[in-house]
């Protein structure tokens, strides 16, 4: 009888070590990936993205915002408005539209970025006539000058993916305006931009679903 209980005892002793030790393990197991934190929660090694379907965005004033937040990522935007006509392609109800000549940049220099992929096309009341559009994936590393990392203009009026691969860009170096050469350990910010001044014809991109992946 005393074999028993004390096999019993050392039995849920050895439970109880199992069950408290497994704790910290089951949270560093469901600690990635993450989605949808801000930048500044970022832990250096770990997997993550910030999805932007800019749902909760409600912007209808034109010309420069710095730092509105949208989906917990913070922008800096230039004419660019919340997109929810039927003219506007987008993924739910909302997406953004820039309008003729304007910009979505992080306002965050952001460091390790492996890819900024986003959904886009032009909107279906835009004109097909005239020069092709173009639209911009730019970095900067001080905010003022940009470097062309990605350019598109095809005359797409469908909500398309595009993404654009910076590991790959990064790894093999970009060059900023100040001479220098990014690296994976340069912050920079990211910025989609597009200038119809060329074209003198009315057209508005809209960007919807934007994924910075780390
Ligand atoms: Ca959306």
């Amino acid at each position: 009888m005393f074999k028993l209980v004390r096999n019993l005892i050392i039995v849920l002793v050895i439970v109880s070590m199992a069950t408290v030790f497994s704790v910290p393990v089951a949270f560093a197991y469901f600690d990635q990936p993450n989605y949808n934190e801000n930048v500044s929660g970022l832990q250096s090694g770990e997997w993550w993205a910030s999805t932007v379907d800019f749902e909760s965005f409600t912007n209808t004033t034109s010309g420069i915002i710095n730092g509105i937040t949208i989906n917990n990522t913070s922008f800096d935007i230039n004419n660019t408005v919340a997109a929810a006509t039927s003219n506007d392609l987008k993924n739910g109800t909302t997406s953004a539209r820039i309008e003729q000549i304007g910009y979505i940049v992080t306002t965050n220099y952001l460091t390790g970025v492996s890819s900024y992929a986003f959904n886009t096309g032009w909107t279906l009341d835009s004109t097909t006539a005239g020069a092709k559009p173009m639209f911009y994936v730019q970095v900067s590393n001080n905010g003022l000058d940009y470097t062309d990392v990605y350019t598109n203009n095809e005359r797409h009026q469908t909500l398309d993916p595009f993404t654009v691969d910076m590991a790959s860009l990064l790894t093999a170096g970009i060059a900023m305006p100040d001479s220098s050469t990014a690296t994976s350990a340069t912050p920079l910010k990211y910025r989609i931009y597009i200038d119809e001044s060329a074209s003198k014809y009315t057209r508005n991109l809209n960007v919807d679903d934007i994924v910075i992946s780390y």
